[in-house]
């Protein structure tokens, strides 16, 4: 049995004992008067009643300092109204009243950065999901919608900006020369997406005109350091906002948009009506400060943004276990704008390989929870990679069930239904049956059923007739042993022996095609779409001149773990012909998987193997898409993907075994990777577009294999020579990496590497998070060296991305240091989570993600694990954010 936490145990909150308010609040003024030390903050709230029977308000606070509270101009006898650490609740209320709150806060002692605080010169908030209960008394849950009016005041020399949510309506200074301006927003709003910053900032303009002709001011604040790495934003923000009208018929509704670039920021970013604000590493972009994969992230996450305006903000939720309504949505939507932009099955294959080695831990896990979970303790531990990544995977399943255009008609009906309104799971899922006429109740067990399916698949072939079984199964999480079956679209095709896809007419279907459950024909007939409901279920396709390939799971229409039993030939085969390019990729890494298995029997085709075929027809491609489908796929799978892949390991001979592969791939396979490198990198000049991304991604797999095949002399010449060359900070980052880890090259070359890159790029902040997270995760970096790190004097323990940076690469990437049997880096972990959760609790209960997965290491590893989540656990004073991460791991 676990210690429970004393201290920080928090109330388990409930799905099923929602209410809805009594009174709700319909216009707010706030104003903010902004000093060194101190802000003052007064709020009026315009109240009324909407249930009957109600007679009390209760407006959450914490850690304010209250300062007046009036009731339609009187002060308030003490038996009106309740004050505790957590809530002021007024009493005997009638239908309507203006409530005016004064308080005191300090924005520059919040180093949890959540509410008011300060980040460098600036101020900002962070008020989702329960910030803004942290600037004043207010009913800070998302079903209570109000019309915002802010105004703030600070001194006009330091703050020339000041910025809230909606349309500027009125500036001036105060006789004591102090800047005053006032922002009204017309569209109600829940208290999660207020938002205010002050600052010096530069800011870049454009303008979007949208399609029904409305002229929408763009503009992008940072630090003025800053502002020359805006320009993608800004691009990226243009294409999202066409893209969103075209492909969703969603339009901007302000006359303004604005984002500002904060340096210290818990997350990524905050969708805030009309000002979202980022974290710096989300906005800025340039060639040597960016490497490509930041660009995309920007991308990304601009679109994500964006396009919450709609998918949150226009339709918020009830409640907070509703989040993944918006946030799958979301993550959804920028997924679909990606893949426009870029490849859409490279784009596939990177949100599946995130799904399987982040997702699949987490709901095989202690912390697993349902995509709508049922409770919880402290809502900030749930903006989990099920809620955002499978809570998309869900979204995606719809529209692959009901079709394009259905789907479409249904996130139509979705929006126009529930515009300006709190709404829920099973009002979106409601909206997709009404338009297509699906029955999806069983299909709403993916919000309320944790776990990743299993499908075991077994095929057969006799006499011309394929078939093929499916069972689905789960296995039990926390919330729930017995799973029921899930409804899930299985997308498969059939590959011929000449490698051509069979095509199928509505003829075939009925009359070769005998199945239990609903069939439906997709992709010009090359694709089948299984609609499975069963526990099991079966199909035969009849009239077969010989024995087809299945290519399952096509575009990996469903977030389930296959078990297919076939031969390694096969796998083979379909890498090499599968035109589905997610199939393709994941027929390599079986091949992987099957290879690393403890348990492996000899292989018929080696991964190895498939690797150099693949090699060998990159070189014969031009096409930026196909380029970079060919640098996944040369790649070998990372370790955190191994660990959810493969049944039982040992760590470390999987290590061994992995750094063995990579050395025989390098060297089997040397030419080829030389010519590549040659191809795609030497002499060529950087260019920022897709033709220029795939060169480098394919360009420097090859590199990274071929420096594996070089002597120790070639390999410090080819490093410093590439180093010097480089011109973009996506080469320079892929020596930096070789460098960081090869025990081949001098401690002096790794030296001299890593001291220039630090003197040149020592004033870009996201380029010494880089400079920092390379080292962190290379094996060569010991505990004891971490710690040296931490002494430098550009760490800075109190900075998010320079704390990430440096110890959750660490705990996430440097396996062989991290699980040193010795504990120390188990040790390590626990002492900066403790000292992490004084300062910033959210960071902290996300840095203790890697002690918490201590279940797929061998027995001696999990006693380490649990033993150092066991101290944490008996500590007096940890936060709420903690006490439930770390209680959840250990019951
Ligand atoms: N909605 C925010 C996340 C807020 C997290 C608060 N702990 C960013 C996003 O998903 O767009
Ligand atoms: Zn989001």
């Amino acid at each position: 049995m676990a210690a429970q936490l004393q201290q920080g145990q928090a109330k388990l909150i409930k799905l099923a004992d929602y209410e809805a308010p009594g009174y709700t609040t319909e216009q707010v003024n706030l104003s903010f008067d902004i000093r060194d030390g101190q802000t003052e903050v007064e709020a009026i709230l315009h109240i009324r009643r909407v249930i009957d029977s109600a007679s009390s308000i209760v407006l959450l606070g914490e850690e304010l300092e209250l300062i007046a509270l009036q009731i339609d101009g009187r002060d308030l006898g003490s038996n009106e109204y309740s004050l505790d650490s957590e809530a002021l609740t007024l009493h005997n209320l009638a239908d309507v009243h203006e409530v005016r709150i004064v308080t005191s806060i300090c924005p520059e002692k919040n180093t949890a950065l959540e509410g008011l605080y300060r980040s460098k010169t600036m101020y900002c908030t962070q008020c989702e999901a329960e910030g803004f209960r942290k600037i004043t008394y207010y009913q800070d849950r998302p079903d209570v919608l109000a019309r915002f009016t802010t105004t703030i005041t600070a001194d006009a020399d330091r703050y020339p900006t000041l910025l809230s949510n909606g349309n500027l309506t009125a500036q001036s200074l105060t006789a004591d020369g102090r800047r005053q301006v006032t922002w009204e927003d017309p569209f109600p709003k829940p208290s999660y997406l207020f938002a205010l910053v002050a600052g010096d900032l530069a800011v870049l303009e454009d303008q979007f005109v949208t399609r029904s002709g409305r002229e929408v001011a763009l503009k992008i604040y940072s630090e003025p350091h800053n502002i020359e790495q805006c320009d993608y934003a800004m691009d990226v923000l243009k294409r999202c906002m066409r893209w969103d009208e075209e492909r969703f018929g969603r339009e901007y509704d302000l006359d303004i948009f604005m984002i500002v670039a904060v340096e210290d920021f818990n997350m990524g970013a905050m969708e805030n009506k009309g000002l979202n604000i980022f974290n710096t590493s989300c906005v800025l972009a340039s060639p040597d400060t960016a490497t490509d994969d930041a660009y995309q992230r920007v991308e990304a996450v601009v679109a994500h943004e964006y396009f919450h305006n709609w998918s949150g903000n226009r339709v918020t939720c009830r409640d907070w276990f509703q989040l993944s309504l918006k946030e799958g949505f979301t993550v959804f939507r920028d997924a679909e704008f990606s893949s426009d932009m870029n490849s859409r099955p490279v784009k596939r294959i990177e949100d599946v390989s995130f799904l399987r080695s982040i997702q699949f831990a987490e709901d095989a896990g202690p912390l697993a929870h349902p995509v709508r979970p049922a409770s919880y303790h402290e809502i900030s531990n749930f903006y989990t990679t099920t809620i955002y990544e499978k809570g998309a995977e869900v979204v995606r399943m719809y529209q692959t069930l009901l079709g394009d255009n259905a789907f479409r008609k249904g996130t139509d009906l979705y929006f126009d239904r529930h515009d300006g309104t709190a709404a829920t799971t099973d009002d979106f899922a409601l909206a997709m049956s009404d338009v297509s006429g699906i029955d999806l109740s069983q299909f709403k067990r993916w919000y309320t059923q944790a776990g990743t399916p299993v499908l075991q698949v077994r095929e057969d072939f006799n006499d011309g007739t394929m078939t093929l079984d499916i069972r689905q199964s789960c296995p039990a999480t926390p919330e729930l042993a017995d799973k029921e079956p899930f409804h899930l679209p299985v997308c498969i095709g059939f590959i011929n022996a000449q490698g051509d896809n069979i095509r199928f007419s509505q003829e075939d279907l009925d009359q070769r095609v005998s199945a239990d459950i609903a069939v439906t024909l997709r992709d010009q007939g090359r694709t089948l779409m299984l609609e499975l409901r069963e526990q099991s279920t079966s199909l035969t396709l009849g009239g077969l001149q010989s024995k087809p390939v299945v290519s399952f799971l096509r575009e990996f229409s469903a977030p389930v773990r296959v078990k297919y039993v076939r031969p390694d030939t096969e796998l083979a085969f379909l890498v090499k012909n599968d035109t589905d390019g997610f199939v393709a990729w994941d027929s390599q890494q079986s091949l992987w998987s099957r290879y690393f298995s403890a348990d492996a029997e000899p292989l018929s085709a080696n991964p190895v193997q498939t690797l150099g075929e693949i090699a060998r027809q990159a070189l014969t491609v031009e096409s930026a898409d196909k380029l970079m489908l060919a640098a996944t796929m040369l790649t070998v799978p990372t370790e955190n993907y191994l660990f959810e892949e493969l049944a039982s390991f040992n760590l470390d001979h999987l290590l061994d075994q992995r750094d063995a592969v990579l050395t025989e791939a390098a060297q089997t396979h040397r030419d080829i990777w030389a010519e590549l490198v040659d191809r795609h990198i030497n002499g060529q000049p950087y260019t920022a577009d897709a033709a220029g991304m795939a060169r480098r991604a394919i360009g420097n797999v090859a590199f990274s294999h071929l420096c594996r095949a070089l002597s120790a002399d070639d390999l410090a010449a080819t490093l410093r020579a590439r180093y010097q060359s480089a011109d973009n900070l996506t080469d320079r980052r892929s020596v930096l990496g070789i460098a960081s880890r090869s025990e081949r090259i001098s401690e002096d070359l790794r030296h001299t590497l890593f001291a220039d890159f630090y003197h040149r790029w020592q004033h870009q902040a996201l380029v010494i998070d880089l400079w920092f997270n390379l080292q962190a995760q290379s094996p060569l970096t010991t505990v004891a060296r971490i710690r040296e790190l931490e002494q430098h004097e550009d760490f800075d323990f109190k900075n998010p991305n320079r704390a990430r940076s440096l110890y959750s690469v660490f705990a996430m990437l440097n396996h062989r240091r991290f699980h040193a049997l010795d504990g120390t880096g188990y040790e390590f972990l626990r002492e900066t989570v403790a000292k992490m959760d004084q300062l910033n609790p959210q960071i902290a209960a996300r840095l203790v993600t890697p002690l918490t997965r201590f279940g797929r290491f061998d027995s001696e590893r999990q006693q380490l694990m649990r033993n150092e989540l066991m101290a944490l656990s008996n500590r007096k004073d940890s936060s709420k954010d903690l006490t439930e991460i770390v209680n959840k791991s250990l019951a």
